[in-house]
């Protein structure tokens, strides 16, 4: 494993640096930089953009290059998994995602692997920019939508605050829900070894609606379908760290840390800052967790916020970022400012 890269470094010694505190941000690729706008108008639709191996690679490099972050993330979106199982997946603009309805039997891999075929692309071509460029300290992420959160967007037909008609399949009918549970599981582990077997170095699974499950619909849904992902990645990757993001979680991020077997976990702002250097650092490496509001925001109160968050976790093996994705109306200074709280 490269050891000039920190965050991989920290995965495999689980030595904090405290001077050098490694980072990055969720959302890092995205609508609050000006040269994504540019790029984003040039390619189209959303979906264009992902799928075209040179642009996403340099919507990918974008924040890389104006920041030098520790990470550069596949620029990519957890609903690629869905598109590339036959469902139609469209991006309006100002309103987020759109899926048509939701049809199990009209789901497969037919089309998979020729879908996402560009991505695997993408990755590569990221790896070889990453060291063309000379940022031989960033580590390459991939990703993927855990199942939970995926399933939501797919049985609701885009965004929601409570997610209502998932929650109404998963526990109402819940053979239907497993069989497309364990078709997600099955399809975001074969979509992160190709991501793997392509370059990323580290995987990431975004599990966005995690929190608005009951403790034994969280077992059942969150950390049992990635702990059987993160079992097959472990069985032909056992070096690849698997980062669990599992949003709003509560006092469910320790039996999330315990039973999934991922070696690292994303907080997000709710999170007491001390309890997950008590509790979860004894036992993986901890990433987070900034609200992206302080970082919109800026100025002093950003400076004290990140400043506690650095003092509390700094100890343990700690990756700052984000509680959450980047805000689009962020101003990129306030990255810069961060950045200089983080490396004075
Ligand atoms: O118009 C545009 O340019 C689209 C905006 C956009 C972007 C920049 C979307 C639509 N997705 C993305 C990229 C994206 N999505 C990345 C890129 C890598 C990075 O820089 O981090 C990643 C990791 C995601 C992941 C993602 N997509 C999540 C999980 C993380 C989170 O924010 O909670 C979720 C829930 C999505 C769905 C999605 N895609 C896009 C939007 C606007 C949404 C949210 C929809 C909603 O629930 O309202």
């Amino acid at each position: 494993m490269n050891i000039q890269k920190p965050i991989l470094e920290l995965f495999q010694t689980k030595q904090p640096n405290r001077q050098k505190v490694p980072w990055w941000m969720m959302r890092q690729a995205g609508r609050y930089l000006p040269e994504y706008r540019e790029l984003r108008k040039e390619a189209g639709s959303f979906l264009d953009l992902v799928y075209n191996p040179q642009m996403a690679c340099e919507v990918t490099m974008q924040p890389i290059r104006r920041y030098g972050m520790d990470a550069a993330i596949l620029f990519s979106d957890i609903l690629v998994i869905p598109h590339a199982l036959g469902q139609n997946v469209s991006f309006v603009a100002g309103e987020g995602p759109k899926l048509s309805s939701f049809d199990f039997s009209k789901l497969g891999f037919k089309t998979f692997d020729q879908t996402l075929s560009p991505i695997y692309e993408t990755v590569s071509n990221v790896r070889s920019a990453l060291s063309h460029e000379g940022f031989n300290h960033t580590a390459h992420f991939g990703f993927a939508g855990a199942p939970w959160t995926v399933a939501c967007y797919m049985i609701e037909g885009g965004g929601s605050k409570t997610f209502e008609k998932t929650k109404i399949m998963a526990y109402g009918r819940p053979q239907e829900f497993n069989d497309l549970m364990d078709l997600l599981i099955e399809s975001t582990t074969t979509y992160l070894l190709g991501q793997i077997k392509a370059g990323a170095e580290v995987v990431q699974l975004f599990d966005s609606w995690a929190g608005l499950l009951d403790e034994d619909a969280f077992r059942k849904f969150v950390i049992h379908p990635t702990k059987k992902i993160v079992k097959t990645l472990k069985e032909q990757y056992p070096d690849i760290p698997v980062i669990g993001f599992p949003r709003g979680a509560g006092n469910l991020y320790l039996p999330y840390v315990q039973e999934t077997g991922i070696d690292g976990v994303g907080i997000d702002p709710s999170v007491p800052t001390k309890w997950a250097a008590r509790l979860l650092q004894p036992l993986c490496v901890v990433q987070g967790n900034l609200d992206p509001v302080r970082l919109l925001c800026g100025g002093d109160d950003l400076a004290l916020a990140a400043e506690k968050i650095i003092n509390d976790l700094k100890d343990g093996a700690f990756i700052f970022n984000l509680g959450h994705g980047v805000i689009k109306e962020t101003d990129p200074k306030n990255i810069d400012f961060l950045k200089s709280l983080l490396y004075p």
